[in-house]
């Protein structure tokens, strides 16, 4: 593992905290036993991430892509302690965090395919992936860029008193931008509705955190700031979902301002692209492995039966196929949508000299 913990130990699955059997809240109106949710939610994106490997060699893909394989269950946990009318935002590596919140399946593999259907009408790419109707207000390939946006939408809805919450997630690479520093101090001052969730791989492309932050503990960064912060080491949605609930309840219930969550957790994939890259050099396989032995797939399906995972899985893998052959057979953009979308139109459509 690349480094240890450290900032106090967080409770496992298994752990003191223990885990509700069934949804605690409206929002889970048919009662599915949360276990099944977590296995459901980890198993789909890791099938869609892998049927994306499967499919980059052949082109059919019009962009980079960054998968979250082995780093799951952050955005399963947090997204799993959101309410519907909550909202996320996060980075290029997003596919993870618009599933687990909701978005349309079928319209994200539209959009790598640079189809018309797509979540950002073919685009935006895999880099820029949005379904408001989801609460997936966007992610950038600009490192740190939507932290901002998420404090200001979290405090608009302070101003508004509305109570919804904002999730908003990035890398351990995105903590050395200013941004982010910026956006802590207001979000505390403005005690804006905000939960931010490190996922910390360790890495920013090839370089580990030990050789790009002086100190490599955000909790007591964020401490400064007045937000608490909690780690979890575990790499179980369970055990994030656990932390994840206490801080969002705290938050929306405005007995905390933002709070900081830090999920550890591992790349399995390069950087960007399908592909493993142990040949690098940046790091090791014999690191990875201690990473594979914790494989939040593996730990989602250990609660449930072979009869209950059957059931889940075949209903995953019909649903993917199905977004596939969609986004086959979905027409690219018209030419002239090049000119729509990129600034603010008043019912004319682009700006005079693009038309
Ligand atoms: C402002 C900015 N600086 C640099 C880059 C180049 N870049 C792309 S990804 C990346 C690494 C970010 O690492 P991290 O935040 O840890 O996220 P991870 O890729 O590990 O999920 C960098 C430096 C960028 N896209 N934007
Ligand atoms: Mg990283």
């Amino acid at each position: 593992m690349p480094r240890s913990g450290g900032g106090g130990a967080r409770p496992s699955a298994a752990g003191p905290r223990g885990r509700p059997a069934t949804a605690g809240s409206g929002r889970h109106a048919a009662g599915e036993r949360l276990d099944a949710r977590f296995y459901r939610s980890v198993f789909r994106i890791r099938r869609v991430e892998e049927a994306i490997a499967d499919v980059y060699p052949t082109n059919r893909v019009q962009s980079p892509v960054h998968l979250s394989i082995g780093q799951e269950a952050a955005s399963v946990g947090v997204c799993e302690a959101l309410e519907p009318a909550d909202v996320v935002f996060g980075t290029y590596r997003g596919h993870a965090l618009y599933l687990a919140k909701g978005g349309d399946l079928k319209r994200m593999i539209a959009e790598l395919y640079g189809k018309a259907a797509g979540c950002a009408g073919g685009k935006g790419g895999s880099m820029h992936l949005i379904d408001p109707a989801a609460g997936v207000m966007g992610t950038s390939a600009v490192v740190g860029s939507t932290i901002p946006q998420a404090v200001g939408y979290a405090w608009g809805l302070r101003l508004q008193g509305r109570s919804a919450v904002v999730a908003s997630f990035f890398g351990d690479g995105a903590v050395e931008e200013g941004a982010f520093h910026e956006s802590m101090n207001f979000a505390a001052l403005k005690r804006a509705p905000v939960l931010f969730v490190c996922e910390n791989n360790f890495y920013a492309i090839h370089a580990t955190q030990v050789a790009r932050q002086s100190s490599t503990d955000l909790l007591e960064r964020s401490r400064a700031y007045g937000i608490p912060a909690t780690r979890v080491e575990d790499t179980d949605a369970a055990a994030i979902y656990a932390a994840a609930r206490e801080a969002v309840q705290a938050i929306r219930a405005g007995t905390s301002g933002p709070q900081l969550l830090e999920c550890l957790g591992y790349r399995w994939r390069e950087h960007v692209g399908p592909n493993e890259d142990f040949h690098a050099g940046y790091r090791s396989r014999d690191e990875a492995e201690a990473w594979f032995r914790r494989d939040p797939v593996a730990r989602a399906a250990a609660r449930l039966s072979p009869e209950v995972r059957a059931a889940i899985e075949a209903t995953v893998l019909a649903e993917i196929r199905e977004a596939f052959e969609f986004a086959e057979r979905s027409p690219y953009p018209d030419a002239g949508a090049l000119y729509t979308n990129l600034f603010r139109e008043s019912g004319h459509g682009a700006p005079r000299h693009l038309r």
